[in-house]
Order: C-alpha cells, then structure tokens, then sequence
C-alpha cells in the first residue's frame, strides 16, 4: 500500500503532490488495482459523457459536474455518450458492467486517455462517483478555484456493498434541524455510499412534521425542545423536498414515529388522545419512559392510521419506523396488542415496518425489521426473532450512536453506553455481532445520532466525524478487507478533505492525521 501524500498546505489548502492512490477510498472497495505510473488529468477538454437516454444518467453527470466545476474552473460538460464507449474525458455508463456488481455497484477504469464508469443502475454510477470524487485531491471539495493539476491515479475498481441498508438516524425531535442543516448531512452520508436517512421525527419533546388531519401536532408539539428552545417543525413541502433532496443522492428517507412511548409531544398537543383526557405539559427535558399512548382508547388507532397514512403518502422508499423503544409506562400485554395493531395500520399502507429491536416481544409480521440498539452481544428475543426469520438492522450502541461520547472530557454527549472512538466504532463485525443473528439476518447497520445535547450543524460534524465513514465502511466493505490499521490510515487520510469541506471532525487521538 503506498502512502498518501496530500499534505502540502499552501494558503490552507492542500495541492496534491501526487494523485492520491486507489487504496486510500473509504470504504475501501472491493478489489483495487493501480497501474502504476499511469495518471488520468482533467483538462479544459475534459467532458462527462452520461449514457445516452438515461436521465438519472445525465442528472448524475451534473452531479458530478457541480461537485468539480468551482474547484477546477474547468468547463466540464455533460452530454450523451456516443454508442461506443467515449475515448476520452468521463463516462458514466449503464451498459457493460460486470452482474456481480449488482445493482447498487460500479466498475471503475482509470487510464490516461479516459475515466469510465460502469454500472448495471444509476445507483451504482453514483457509489462510483463518490469513489471518483475521493481519487481527486482533497481541495477539488473546495468552493473557489484551486490550482490543480487534476490527476486521478490510473487503476481498475471492481466494487460493491456488503450490506444493501446502510443507514444514519438523525434525531430532530430533541433538537430541530431545519432543510439546509439535513442537506448538508444528506450531502456528507452521500460522500460514504450511505443509503437510508432515518429521520426520528417525533419524540416527548417535539413533533416535527406537519399533519394535516391533526395540526397541533406540529404547531404546539413542535413548539419546543430539550432545554426550552423554539423547537420547529418541517411543513409537507419542506419534508417532500428533503425526500427529493436524498433521492437525488441515491439516499431514501425513512420517517419514524416513536410509539406508544416517547409519545408526550402528541399527547400534550391533543388531550382526546390521553387515557385521563388530560393533556400533559410539553416537555423539555431528557427523560425517557414516562409517556404512552392509551392502548385501550379507539381514537389511538384512528390518530395512528391518520398520521401513518400522511406519512406514508409522502414516502416513496418501503419503511415507515414505528418506534416502540422504552414504553416503560406501557404494561407488556398492551404493548403486544398495541404493536401488532400498529404493523397492520402500516401494511394496510402498502409499508414495512420497520422498529426498534424492542418489537420483537410483540408478534413481528414475516416482513418486520428489528433495529438492534443494545449493548450486549446476546439477546434472546431477537434470536429467537432472527431464527423466525426477522431480519435485522444492526445498531448496537456500544459501536454505533454517535451521540456518545469520544472519550471522558468531551464537550457533547451521553455515556450510558461507554465511550466510543474509532477503534470501538469501527473493531465489530455487524455478520456475527449478536448471538443467533448471523450474515443473512442482517439488513445493514446503522448509526443513530441522538441530539439531546446537540444543537447546531457544527455539533453534528462533531459526533458523525470521523465516526460515520467507520460504520459506513462496516455496511459496505467486505469482511475480509477489515482492518484496523489500515483503515485508520485511510480515515486519516479524509482528514484534509474535511477541513476543505468545512466538516467540523473531532481530531482523534486514535487516528494520525496528515
Ligand atoms: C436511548 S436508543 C433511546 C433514545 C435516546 C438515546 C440517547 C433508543 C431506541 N432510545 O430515546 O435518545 O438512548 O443515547
């Protein structure tokens, strides 16, 4: 493996000394191979050829286009490749891909004449774009024009995930997070072939999607947040247009309502929907437990069927997340009768459930999707719920919650599941973690970033930096490659391509940086 050599900080920009080399990708691919001495260089002449007809072609073709264009000043051009394979510039093509690859992964082929990039569907053009996009110089993430010179090392990539979930959790309910803070986290996940957003939109402290049917849900519920502040929430437009925004990232948005606990946000906005016909006060501190729907009203179950219907109106991707995490003021036999009724207000539209591992002591439907959130290596319902064929996502929050802290003194974060820095983020493996849930139990990973002390984007950088690109790696890359060492090299290496990208990463003292 050859060394990265980047670093040369010139008016705090690094200009690439060399190309940067194929092993250096996070996460690292499939099978790389440098042909050495070779090097690919953009130049004024430089087009992107998109396969011809195909518009998610084309559009990802201007996505590239705009990622590249401020740094490089270069014209860049996207136009339809002609029927053979182009003989220079950057050609992203659906035709001539290996099957193996499947339908999420690209091949690669960097020469000096040309770049080309194939893959079998335009999600798989786009993982090879973000490859592409980690094979140029970190400043080429730059927003003004930069020096150059553009070079791409020369090389053959054969790629594609491990897992077909590979998700991040952000939670908008303890603090809000407006449009441009979730495109910018839409834009990061992206940069990690990271393809599901769930968005826990709905918690004690706030509400935060507008429900036609049941608007205080948003406009009071929505009203405020840990610690008392303003709260907010997003309309159906907004919420729609992040949906697009991700889909136009090869990213599906999975929208959660916690349920029947961490429910006082609905309750305190509809005294109808509480057992005693009381409503409560918001709430703005940082318990968990304390509220629950009423099991045995019937207006529950008209209110659920509202709120999932709207829910599931403005969601193309298969999940809806149900929640039903911690319903300590639930008793057991209610949370088993409210669950399974819940998984049928879903199916009945057209979703899969999706739930936190705790759903598992309901009766889960075949299609039903456990997310894993606990901190031990053993759990017999889920076992026992895997061994029934549930299929589960892997979120242990030992490895996974990026709300945890680094390490005893950092400023934000919880600790109740033990510190978590690269080597503990990054040293699992998500195929044979749990007892009883073995590689074809496993959907995917993902991190959850719980914000009960996070507030601003910055913070976000914080806690997901360098930590998400670990648990990326773990949902893409092939077991045998796992590595510590070499992946701590690598994840290094993003180091100057974040400080480019104004990313705010926490300096781990596990990790050198260059
Ligand atoms: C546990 S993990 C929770 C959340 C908290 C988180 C804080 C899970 C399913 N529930 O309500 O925000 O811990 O780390």
């Amino acid at each position: 493996l050859s060394v990265i050599t980047v670093s040369t900080i010139m008016g705090g920009v690094a200009a690439a000394a060399a190309p940067v080399p194929l092993s250096s990708v996070v996460p690292i691919p499939v099978s790389a191979t440098a042909t050495s001495g070779v090097t690919h260089t953009l130049t004024a002449a430089t087009k992107i050829y998109a396969q011809s007809g195909s518009t998610p072609a084309s559009d990802i073709g201007g996505y590239l286009a705009a990622i590249l264009r401020p740094s490089t000043g270069l014209p860049l051009p996207v136009v339809p490749a002609p029927n053979s394979a182009p003989a220079d510039g950057i050609a992203l093509l659906l035709t001539g891909a290996p099957a193996a690859v499947g339908a999420q992964g690209y091949q690669l082929d960097i020469t000096a004449a040309n770049v080309t990039l194939r893959a079998n569907q335009p999600a798989g053009l786009f993982a090879g774009v973000q490859t592409l996009r980690q094979l140029l110089p970190p400043a080429v993430e730059s927003t003004t024009v930069q020096p150059g010179p553009w070079e791409i090392a020369g090389g053959h990539i054969v790629d594609y995930p491990r897992f077909g979930y590979r998700g991040a959790m952000l939670d908008v309910a303890r603090h809000f997070f407006g449009v441009a803070a979730v495109r910018r986290y839409i834009d990061q996940l992206a940069l990690y072939k990271v393809n599901y957003l769930h968005l826990h939109l709905a918690d004690d402290q706030g509400w935060r999607i507008a429900i036609n049917s049941w608007p205080n849900l948003a406009v009071y519920g929505g009203s405020t947040a840990v610690g008392g502040g303003p709260g907010g929430y997003y309309t159906q437009a907004d919420y729609s247009g992040l949906v697009a925004y991700a889909a136009s990232r090869y990213i599906t948005i999975i929208p959660e309502i916690d349920m029947p606990g961490h429910t006082n946000a609905a309750l305190a906005s509809y005294a109808q929907l509480n057992c005693n016909g009381v409503a409560p006060p918001l709430y703005t501190g940082t318990n968990v437990g304390f509220s629950s729907l009423c099991v045995p009203l019937e207006l529950t179950y008209t209110f659920i069927d509202q709120v999932i219907g709207e829910l599931a109106a403005l969601t193309p991707g298969p999940y809806l997340h149900i929640g039903g995490d911690e319903a300590s003021s639930t008793t057991p036999a209610d949370y088993t009768t409210f669950i399974n009724r819940v998984q049928q207000i879903v199916a009945a539209h057209g979703k899969t459930v999706l739930g936190w591992h705790d759903v598992v002591h309901a009766t889960p439907l075949p299609s039903t999707v456990a997310q894993f959130w606990g901190t031990t290596t053993t759990d017999s319902a889920v076992a026992a719920a895997a061994a029934a064929g549930t299929k589960v996502l892997m979120s242990p929050a030992n490895r996974t919650y990026l709300d945890m802290k680094y390490r005893n003194n950092t400023r934000l974060g919880q600790k109740w599941a033990g510190l978590i820095d690269v080597n503990q983020a990054y040293g699992w493996n998500p195929g044979n973690y749990l007892g009883g849930v073995g590689e074809t139990s496993v959907l995917g990973v993902e991190a959850p970033l719980w914000t009960e002390t996070i507030r601003t984007t910055a913070d976000i950088d914080f806690m997901a930096f360098p930590r998400l690109p670990a648990i990326a790696e773990l949902g893409w890359s092939a077991y045998a490659t796992h590595d510590l060492t070499v992946f701590k090299t690598r994840l290094g290496a993003q180091g100057p391509r974040w400080r480019v990208m104004g990313i705010n990463y926490y300096h781990s003292t596990q990790v050198t940086w260059p």
